[in-house]
Formats: C-alpha cells, sequence, structure tokens
C-alpha cells in the first residue's frame, strides 16, 4: 500500500461505516496493544466528541473524522502540545491545498475567516511519570454543505468545500496524514520549539483582543504568545500577565 508517503501513520488502518467515537475506538484498539500510527478512521459518528463532553457533528461521507494511536516517549506535561502540532501539520496542509486563510485558533481550532473547519481532541493516557499512549482525534468539515449544517453550526462551521476547495475525502486525507507524520517527526527528532514558532506565524489568537472562559474564571486581554508548555498569555487591562492552561477564546478584533 504505497498510496500514503509515510512511513508509520496509517501503516495500520482501521476504517469503519460508522462508529460512536473513533477515539473512543482507537483507545480500545490502543488498550489492546495497537502499535503507533494506527489510523481509525469512519464514515460516521453517532456520538462524536468534543471537548468538555460537548458533541461533535460528523456526517455520513461529508468528512474526515479519524483518530491516530502515538506512543512518543516523552514526559505526560508534553502530550498537550500533540494538539499544537496537529493544528500546525493541518494548517499547512491547508495551505498546501490552496486554503491560506486557514489559522488557528489556541488551542485546538482551524478557522477560516471565523469559521470552525477542524477540531482536534488529543487524549492521554498514562501515569504521572510516562505516557503509555495518545489518542490524537481530528475532525474536517470537507464536504460539507452551508445548507445542510444543523441550525446551532450555521454560523460557526465551515468545510472545505464551502471555502471552495473542491477535494475528494482521500485525496485530502493524504496530504493531512503525510503532514501530520511530518510534523510529529519533527518534534520527536529536534523537540517542540521549531513547531510552537509555527503554530505562533500560524495563529489567529495572537495578538488579537480575546475573552478567554477558562474553568472557574473569565479573562478579558490580549493574546500576547504561548509559553513553551504551549499555554495561552493574555495579557488583562490591568496590566498582569494570566497564563491559561485550558480554556475557550473567543476572538473579538485583531
Ligand atoms: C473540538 O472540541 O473541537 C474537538 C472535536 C474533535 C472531533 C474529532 S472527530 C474524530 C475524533 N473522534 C471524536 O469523537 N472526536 C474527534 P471543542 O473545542 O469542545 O468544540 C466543540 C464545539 O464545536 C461544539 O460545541 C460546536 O459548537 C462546534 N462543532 C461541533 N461540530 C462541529 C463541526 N462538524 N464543525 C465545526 N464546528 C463544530
Amino acid at each position: 500500500k504505497q498510496i500514503l508517503d509515510t512511513d508509520v501513520f496509517g501503516k495500520r488502518y482501521v476504517y469503519m461505516d460508522t462508529t460512536e467515537s473513533t477515539n473512543l475506538e482507537a483507545r480500545r484498539l490502543a488498550q489492546q496493544g495497537a502499535e503507533e500510527g494506527t489510523v481509525v478512521v469512519t464514515e460516521e459518528q453517532v456520538a462524536g466528541r468534543g471537548r468538555l463532553s460537548r458533541g461533535w457533528y460528523s456526517p455520513f461521507g461529508k468528512g474526515l473524522w479519524f483518530s491516530i494511536i502515538l506512543r512518543p516517549d516523552f514526559a505526560p506535561a508534553d502530550a498537550p502540545k500533540c494538539t499544537l502540532m496537529a493544528a500546525v501539520a493541518l494548517t499547512k496542509a491547508f495551505h498546501k491545498m490552496g486554503l491560506v486563510d486557514a489559522g488557528i485558533k489556541w488551542p485546538n481550532d482551524i478557522l477560516v475567516n471565523g469559521r470552525k473547519l477542524v477540531g482536534i481532541l488529543t487524549e492521554m493516557s498514562g501515569s504521572m511519570e510516562e505516557v503509555s499512549h495518545i489518542i490524537m482525534g481530528i475532525g474536517v468539515n470537507v464536504k460539507t454543505k452551508q445548507e445542510e449544517l444543523p441550525e446551532e453550526l450555521k454560523h460557526i462551521a465551515t468545510s472545505l468545500l464551502m471555502e471552495g476547495v473542491d477535494i475528494e475525502r482521500t485525496e485530502a486525507f493524504k496530504i493531512i496524514l503525510e503532514s501530520l507524520e511530518h510534523q510529529y517527526y519533527e518534534i520527536l527528532d529536534n523537540g517542540f520549539e521549531d513547531t510552537l514558532n509555527e503554530w505562533r506565524q500560524l495563529s489567529v489568537t495572537l495578538g488579537a483582543d480575546i475573552e478567554v472562559r477558562a474553568p472557574g474564571n473569565t479573562y478579558e486581554g490580549v493574546a500576547t504568545d504561548i509559553d513553551e508548555d504551549g499555554n495561552l498569555l493574555v495579557r488583562t487591562p490591568d496590566g498582569a500577565i494570566k497564563r491559561i492552561v485550558a480554556g475557550d477564546v473567543s476572538i473579538r478584533s485583531r
């Protein structure tokens, strides 16, 4: 199978017509010992998941709903940066497809003109000392049309097709998996620094006036940078710098 120009990602490939969530399926496989690079992909998810038990709309045949099993030997504290790594790889893949307006909203969204094209859900299993495996779940809207979107996503979501990129899912998948593998080996070989710099370049969050809803607190201010762990730094109006580990960002102006 040399259709994919990858060494590890997609060497083992599990394809399903339908499933609850590819992250759940990938976790099951990982617990049974599935190797690094195993890709689980489905036509449809009936219980696709976002963060904080939110849902992910995954209609049949319209997108790339998939998860990749990773078994890196870095510290668990590095795991959240896999989300940023994936966002960089995906954004570069979209640029390659001609979609130059794709940019990253911290931490895990890829937006085109303010609308969400991709969601990423990274889940780690292991102990404080050691990563057992990471499930990197990615949802890309490919063929969805505006009129097909459910009411609550009509002003929020977009797809490659809606952005004028009329590409077959297989072709898009190939470009995306190759980009993800490339970026993954970049961080394994050279660390996160270059990838975090690329993230800064591709971000639509940095420099923007934002509101962040973090667990227990909401902040307003200017997103100034990310730190070396991928946390977002926000300068609030009183000049303090807040370090955001997890949260939802709304961009007010750039
Ligand atoms: C995410 O969560 O964006 C992570 C989504 C990850 C989905 C992939 S698909 C393959 C794998 N298997 C899974 O079960 N999940 C992963 P969050 O940042 O919490 O955003 C969720 C919010 O995005 C929802 O509350 C909606 O507002 C919006 N949303 C839901 N479906 C969408 C879609 N198809 N396109 C754009 N926005 C969507």
